[in-house]
């Protein structure tokens, strides 16, 4: 199992990482090899499957179907148990630290252990911390729990320290999905400064400034979700680099 070696090796030597989402919601079958090679020729290097309602099943063909076209890790980020499929090659192992939930903080991921005994997927686990940016996120609404307020970042920087001292392998700052202002520079910088682990962000990337942006501010790996949804052209601007032939 390699997948949480490969992000730490990368942290380490400061390549950045880039994860596109897809939900199985809103993702149809049909176009899955078309976005795909997409994904295929940008800059990503993981893919991430989840979202925050999900139909029984559908992530499991969802997948199956992805990796018919590519040879990206393909890694669980679920909003519920049954989003876990073993046809992935991880799963995030989520405790929403932001929320005093103890559904989100303990008891669905008791109620995991059935399905990930047997399992394949490499499991990490994950300190989930939700970051409030102006509107309601589904996360919010799905979980009942209030995010972070932004501007306390004392609170939101123990609060990621307390998921490294209790063993969380990565932290992952969250704007929520089609977040209107991703999580601020100010934030991930000094949340980076006092992490040991790497640190995803996520929520609201659209262009590939606030991209730039959130790796020069420290994101070890940044997701974006719903910027390819909208617009697949923006895979054009985070084409990788072609290597010259001749
Ligand atoms: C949501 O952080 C991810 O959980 C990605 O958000 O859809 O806004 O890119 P976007």
């Amino acid at each position: 199992k390699t997948l949480y070696k490969n992000i730490l090796q990368a942290m380490l030597k400061d390549q950045k990482l880039l994860a596109v989402l897809i939900d199985p919601d809103k993702m149809k079958l049909d176009h899955v090899e078309l976005f795909i090679k997409k994904v295929n020729i940008s800059l990503a290097t993981h893919i991430f499957v989840g979202g925050s309602t999900v139909e029984a099943n559908a992530t499991d063909i969802l997948v199956t179907k992805i990796k018919q076209f590519t040879t990206l890790p393909v890694v669980l980020f679920p909003g519920d148990v049954t989003q876990i499929t073993n046809k992935a090659d991880g799963l995030l192992f989520l405790s929403l630290l932001s929320g005093r939930n103890p559904e989100y903080l303990i008891d669905k991921q008791i109620a995991s252990v059935s399905k990930l005994r047997e399992t394949t997927l490499e499991i990490i686990p994950t300190g989930y911390i939700l970051i409030e940016n102006g509107k309601q996120t589904a996360v919010q609404r799905v979980t009942a729990t209030k995010p972070l307020p932004r501007n306390d970042i004392q609170q939101i920087i123990d609060t990621a320290k307390a998921g490294e001292y209790m063993g969380k392998q990565l932290i992952y700052l969250e704007a929520g999905s089609g977040a209107i202002q991703p999580i601020s520079e100010d934030i991930i910088a000094k949340v980076k400064q006092e992490l040991n682990i790497p640190l995803i962000v996520g929520g609201g990337i659209k262009t590939k400034k606030q991209l730039q942006s959130a790796y020069n501010s420290g994101a070890d790996l940044v997701v974006i979700g719903t910027a390819f949804e909208d617009d697949e052209s923006f895979f054009n601007d985070i084409k990788r680099p072609a290597i010259a032939t001749t």
